[in-house]
Formats: C-alpha cells, sequence, structure tokens
C-alpha cells in the first residue's frame, strides 16, 4: 500500500515536471533557432561580446522579499504575485511613495560591466508588475511621476554605457502587466468597474511604450520582451515592427514569441552541456534571484561565474548575467567583487572568451573546457592535474606548438600522442588561481573525435543526455527549487526491463575504475553496469528525492580503446529511477 502511494507521488512529481516543461515553453515561447548570417548586420555585440550584464531593478528591489516581518523566497520581482506574497495592486502601487533609489549611480554600473568584461547592458524598463523604471507619457505608474526621487536613470545608463563604449537595451514585460487593466495576468476591469481587455492594455499602455523606449533613449542594442504565454501573433509582430522601424540595428529576444525574434533564449538559469545551434544566449543570474532579495547571499564565485561563462562561448551561445540592486540603487558588494575578479581573467585572457568559437567536443571535458579562435585552440583547466599531465581525448588536428599562457608570457609545453590521446606535460602548480589557459597551435581549424575520453587522472562524469537509450525514456525535465528559479535535468527514467542508456566511452589507461550513478527515485533500487563484451556488475543503493551520487563498484577495462558501456534499472520502482550522469574514477 505504501509503495502504491509512493508511486503515485513519484508519477505526480513526473507529471508535474512534464508540466512545467510545457508551461516554461508556452512562457519562453518556442525557440528561434536563426543563424548567425540573418543577422548579419543586428547582434554583432552579441555575437562578438559573447557576454552581457541583465539588471532586474524596480520597486519591488525595495522590498527585498520581505513584506512585514515576513520573509518571501524565489524571484523577487514576484513579490506582488499570489504564488509570493500577494500585495494587492492599492498596496503595491503606495511602495512609488517612497521609492527613492538616492544610491543608484549609473557611472557605477556601467564601470562594473566593463571591468566585468561584459559588453552591454540589459536592464528592465517594465517588468511583469506594470512600473515604468523610466520617464513613460503613457502611463503615471512610473519612476518620474510617481516617485519622490522624480529622475529617469535609464537616461543615466544609456550615456554611461556609451560613455564606456558598451551596448545598451531594455527588457520589457510585453505580455504581463499585472497593474494595468487588460494587461496579462492584471486587473479585468478599469478603474471604473468597466471590462478591460487585451487589445486596451495593448493600444493604451504597451505599444505607446515600446515606441518610447526605442525613441528616447539614442540607439539600443536590443529589446528583450518576456514571457510571451499565449499572446497572439498580431500584437507580437506590431512590436517587433516599432523596434525595427525606430532601431534597425537592434535585436529582439526570442521571448517576443512566435519565432518573431532574432535569436534564442534559453530557459532560465540554464547553461546547456551540448553545443546549441544557430544564435542564442543563456540568461543567468549571480545569486539566486533576479531581483534584490535581502537574505539571499548565494552568489556563484569568479570560478563558477568564468565556469558558466565560458560553457556558453564553448557551447557556440551569450551569457547574460544579471544583478539585482538594492531599492536605494546601491549593488550588492559580493556580486561586484565576484564580477570585478572573473572580470580581471577575462581582460588577461579575451582570446578565450570574446568572438571565439565554440568547442569541436560539443561538451565540457573532465578538468575544463575548450574554445577556439581560427586554428587556435584555448583549453580552459579548472582542475589543475596534480600528476603533471593533461590528456586531451581524441584531436585528430596536427600540433605545431603548445603553450601554457600565463598573462602575457608563454611557455612552451612538451606533449606526446598515445592511442588517438595527446598528453601535455604540465607544472605540478596551475599558473592561474582561477583558470589557466593552454593555447594550441593547430596546422588547421580543430577537428575531434568526440567520443567520451575517461580521464586517467581525475573523475569523468558523463551525463545522461549524452546516452543513447533503448527500453527507457531520455527527456528533459524542469523544476522550481525556490519559486521562480530553475533547475533542469535531461534524465533517463521509465525503464523496462530490458532498457538501457547507453554510455560510448573512450579509455586511454586500461585498468579498475569505480563506477558512480547519480540519479533520483524511491527507496532501494537495483542498478546494472556493463562493459559490451566485458564485466558486468550489479549493486543495491538508496536512493533519495534529490539528485545523488551513489557508488555502484569497480569495473574493468582490459586494453586500451573504445568501449560501450550501458547502464540498466534492475529492481525498484524502475519507472521513476531517474539517471542523470554516471562517472568513473580511476582506482587510486
Ligand atoms: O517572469 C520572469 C522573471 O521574473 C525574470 O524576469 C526572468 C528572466 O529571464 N524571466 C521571466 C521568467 O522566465
Amino acid at each position: 500500500m505504501k509503495n502504491k502511494v509512493i508511486a503515485g507521488i513519484m508519477a505526480a512529481l513526473v507529471m508535474q515536471g512534464v508540466a512545467a516543461e510545457q508551461g516554461m515553453n508556452e512562457m519562453w515561447g518556442e525557440s528561434t533557432v536563426k543563424l548567425r548570417a540573418e543577422n548579419a548586420e543586428r547582434g554583432q555585440l552579441f555575437n562578438d561580446g559573447n557576454y552581457a550584464m541583465f539588471i532586474h531593478w524596480g520597486l519591488y528591489s525595495q522590498l527585498g522579499n520581505q513584506v512585514g516581518d515576513k520573509t518571501y523566497y524565489g524571484i523577487g520581482e514576484w513579490i506582488m504575485n499570489p504564488r509570493m506574497a500577494g500585495i494587492p495592486i492599492p498596496e503595491y502601487k503606495k511602495l512609488a511613495g517612497t521609492f527613492n533609489p538616492q544610491q543608484f549611480d549609473a557611472k557605477f554600473i556601467a564601470k562594473l560591466a566593463k571591468d566585468a568584461g561584459m559588453k552591454y547592458i540589459v536592464i528592465t524598463s517594465k517588468h511583469h508588475d506594470g512600473f515604468a523604471m523610466y520617464d513613460s507619457k503613457a502611463c503615471d505608474f512610473n519612476i518620474v511621476n510617481s516617485t519622490p526621487w522624480k529622475k529617469d536613470p535609464m537616461k543615466e545608463l544609456a550615456a554611461a554605457c556609451r560613455a564606456e563604449g558598451l551596448g545598451f537595451g531594455f527588457y520589457y514585460s510585453h505580455n504581463q502587466d499585472w497593474t494595468f487593466p487588460g494587461g496579462g495576468r492584471g486587473p479585468t476591469v478599469d478603474e471604473n468597474g468597466n471590462p478591460a481587455t487585451f487589445e486596451d492594455y495593448f493600444t493604451k499602455k504597451c505599444l505607446p511604450q515600446v515606441e518610447e523606449i526605442t525613441s528616447n533613449y539614442g540607439p539600443i542594442e536590443l529589446v528583450w520582451f518576456d514571457t510571451p504565454g499565449k499572446m497572439p501573433k498580431k500584437y507580437v509582430q506590431q512590436l517587433v515592427d516599432v523596434v525595427r522601424k525606430n532601431q534597425p540595428n537592434a535585436l529582439v529576444s526570442g521571448r517576443a514569441g512566435h519565432g518573431l525574434g532574432d535569436y534564442q533564449s534559453l530557459g532560465d538559469m540554464e547553461v546547456p552541456h551540448k553545443n546549441v545551434k544557430g544564435m542564442w544566449e543563456a540568461v543567468d543570474t549571480t545569486n539566486d534571484s533576479w531581483a534584490y532579495a535581502w537574505y539571499d547571499e548565494y552568489w556563484k564565485t569568479p570560478k563558477e561565474i568564468l565556469r558558466r561563462l565560458i560553457a556558453c562561448v564553448g557551447r557556440g551561445g551569450t551569457y547574460m548575467l544579471n544583478i539585482g540592486p538594492r531599492g536605494d540603487g546601491s549593488v550588492p558588494e559580493r556580486a561586484a567583487r565576484a564580477l570585478r575578479e572573473s572580470g580581471e581573467w577575462i581582460r588577461t585572457y579575451p582570446q578565450v572568451v570574446y568572438a571565439a568559437e565554440p568547442s569541436p567536443w560539443e561538451h565540457a571535458l573532465p578538468w575544463g573546457d575548450a574554445t577556439v579562435k581560427g586554428s587556435k585552440l584555448y583549453l580552459s583547466v579548472f582542475e589543475w592535474p596534480t600528476a603533471g599531465k593533461l590528456y586531451l581525448p581524441g584531436l585528430k588536428t596536427k600540433i605545431i606548438a603548445a603553450n601554457l599562457l600565463k598573462k602575457d608570457q608563454s611557455n612552451p609545453l612538451e606533449f606526446s600522442e598515445s592511442n588517438g590521446w595527446t598528453i601535455l606535460e604540465l607544472p605540478p602548480v596551475a599558473p592561474e588561481k582561477l583558470v589557466s589557459v593552454i593555447e594550441i597551435d593547430l596546422a588547421g581549424t580543430p577537428r575531434v573525435d568526440a567520443t567520451f575520453g575517461i580521464d586517467p587522472n581525475i573523475g569523468t562524469e558523463i551525463l545522461a543526455e549524452f546516452a543513447s537509450v533503448d527500453g527507457a525514456e531520455l527527456s528533459h525535465k524542469r523544476w522550481m527549487e525556490k519559486f521562480g528559479e530553475w533547475k533542469s535535468v535531461h534524465h533517463v527514467h521509465n525503464w523496462t526491463p530490458e532498457g538501457k542508456a547507453i554510455f560510448d566511452v573512450d579509455v586511454l589507461r586500461p585498468g579498475d575504475y569505480v563506477v558512480s550513478l547519480t540519479y533520483s527515485g524511491e527507496g532501494r533500487l537495483v542498478w546494472g553496469v556493463d562493459v559490451e563484451g566485458g564485466e558486468h556488475i550489479q549493486n543495491e543503493q538508496n536512493s533519495s528525492h534529490n539528485y545523488q551520487e551513489f557508488p555502484i563498484g569497480w569495473i574493468n577495462f582490459p586494453e586500451p580503446g573504445k568501449y560501450k558501456v550501458s547502464v540498466s534499472s534492475l529492481e525498484g520502482d524502475c519507472k521513476t529511477s531517474s539517471l542523470k550522469s554516471i562517472r568513473f574514477s580511476p582506482v587510486q
């Protein structure tokens, strides 16, 4: 009985994952896969820059996720929504009366973005709460008309960006407007109690405001529409036409909807693991909330920022990283510090990031990642090998030279080849505190065999999304950790008795490896791991609702070379056991 109840709960959770996935596709719009060439005139900054600052700042920043003495956990800009504090519209509007961001300093923010190595800034001109953070004639509920501060911060920020040589763009919530009659998820009647339609909101507020933000701030580089939901195409088309008319060189985000944007925005906080075709950006934040949240001190470290940025560039895209200034306009110091420290690294190694091409392996490597510039390959080493050797699997193009960079010095490295692997001889200590860079000069553009190499030195984790699956299901699942804090995974689930996830691997050093699996599930589970034509191991381990790594056992690869390793769910709740990855660690 208990098992049935648990199975029911798990099935419901999986369904919620699927529903969340569908819901988010609807909310974020279907993907816009456009090639870079289609936007050749627009978005040069986007293509070459690869790295941008996103800013969520508005009336909500004043609350910082606290209403009265209660703290609400989740994304701060949603505080008025019933899914957070549920603040009635008249109460929320009163916040404007105390919004006085004396510490706002446009030059400081532009300089911070510059020091961080970012190439443009995109800031919330109006979020879902409907409050315009600029001087709007179309609606009184704006920073100039209804706050004691009375200034237009966007004028200052646009000018400061230009002075720093940065691009500038606006976020605009085109569909959702929670305070204007007729706006998406907003009031359905006007102030006189008469029914209000989306058309009313669109013609009275949305369209005129998009006219304003694209006319009054000089040349802008981007208009970032968000959450199109079910907004009819005719409206999105009109907005895109306005942007084209007023700002022919500006890009329109994919979240405009109906495929009318210029490029694809991935899901919130999602850094892809596989190369993604076309022009795209990942949007992420320095902590867990977009807007300022007083409790949220979980900052990405400088190394984590670089890891995520280089992963985006390595997968072929652009990284836009958010800060949430406080209600007084100041920027949380820890966010600023992490941005500056990672920025200093980018200024030292700009070739790794700017206008760099994606990794030929199309995925990260156990110790780091790779980007390319013509016939130069840049290896960003995040985990410095202590054994004095770096193992590079499957590089097919001839190496002319390999150099370890340290600021402007370049130290030649010895290298050799074995079974299709390149082995680079490294000094025992990493030259850089954060990430060390190896430049490899090749005889042409890099060609690789992208099979996952099992590193002889350190653990190699291979995600389930790289498996081929037979008799089970491989799908993408998204969920919110806190409200609005999105997480996602590609997982193998719904295992049939014959179900298998098959991983292709390349082994350089034969011998025993510890195999561990990261999974979630219910109760004790028995997993099997098989090397094709070789050893079979199986073991029972516990499970957890959250993904957790469990060891299964040692497995042997008798010779160097290619193997197929398959994982199967043998006993326990095989429908809901959800496999995220396999790891091979050398027995040392
Ligand atoms: O609902 C918004 C959210 O508040 C935030 O602005 C993010 C940023 O990508 N976009 C929406 C959710 O995807």
